[in-house]
């Protein structure tokens, strides 16, 4: 019976260490993640303020993007401004990749155009996934040369990358600024909350279901 509830406590453990949507690694985010208005565009909850942020060096010739996702399945679009608020003006930096597996996933070599070295702008992280789209956002300093990939720079090995298309993460480029036009819809009004709240049902379902099977498991182990 001990060590039922030990595998018990060990399963709560595990689900609780994973509830986080997706976490921005490399380069660091402007701002502690936060689970609940991670939907939040541009950045996942905040509006930056690009002349007063830390900055974090960015080599043009190739630096690299490392995040971590709880999803099994994960689009990316690597976007940036100068815009000081990120609020438009985004081109992409790099291809939209599909991500399958839960875990890290890193792009070792991104590469931005030679006109940036000296200036500052906000990347921003976007995921399309089971939980819609998903904000996170570095201020970096551009700078010339190539990065050393940072130790958090690997991909899971369950994990697998391919290009993709994707409709919904393309819309957010340009100078339409699709993002700074939901992202305005009121945030007090809580539009977004109902979703983030679903996704979280939807995450606390997933991690009882986790335990249950892992609660299961351990029984069977003593058995
Ligand atoms: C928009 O971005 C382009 C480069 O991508 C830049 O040259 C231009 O100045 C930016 N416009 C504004 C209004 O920030
Ligand atoms: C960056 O490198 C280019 C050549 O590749 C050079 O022309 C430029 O002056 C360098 N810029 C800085 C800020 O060092
Ligand atoms: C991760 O996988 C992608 C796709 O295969 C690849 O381009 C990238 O270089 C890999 N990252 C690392 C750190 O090996
Ligand atoms: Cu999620």
């Amino acid at each position: 019976m001990l060590s039922l509830r030990l595998a018990a406590t060990a399963a709560l453990l595990l689900a609780t260490t994973v509830q986080a949507h997706f976490e921005l690694q490399y380069p660091g985010p402007i701002k502690p993640f936060d689970d609940d208005t991670e939907g939040s565009a541009p950045c996942g909850g905040y509006t930056p303020d690009l002349d007063n942020e830390n900055a974090v060096d960015f080599h043009v010739d190739g630096d690299a993007i490392s995040t971590y996702s709880t999803h099994p399945q994960t689009n990316w679009l690597y976007r940036m401004t100068t815009d000081p608020t990120a609020s438009g003006n985004w081109s992409q930096v790099y291809g939209i990749i599909q991500q399958s597996g839960p875990g890290n996933y890193c792009t070792p070599q991104v590469t931005i155009s030679h006109e940036y070295v000296g200036k500052k702008a906000i990347l921003s992280m976007v995921a399309s996934g089971i939980d819609g789209l998903l904000y996170q956002c570095a201020a970096v300093n551009f700078i010339n040369g190539t990065g050393n990939a940072p130790s958090v720079c690997t991909n899971q090995s369950s994990v697998k990358g391919s290009y993709t298309n994707d409709a919904t993460l393309t819309a957010l480029l340009g100078s339409s600024s699709a993002s700074s036009a939901s992202s305005s819809a009121s945030p007090s009004e809580t539009p977004g909350a109902g979703v983030s709240m679903r996704a979280d049902s939807v995450e606390g379902l997933r991690a009882l279901v986790a335990t249950g099977v892992m609660v299961v498991v351990g029984a069977m182990l003593m058995v």
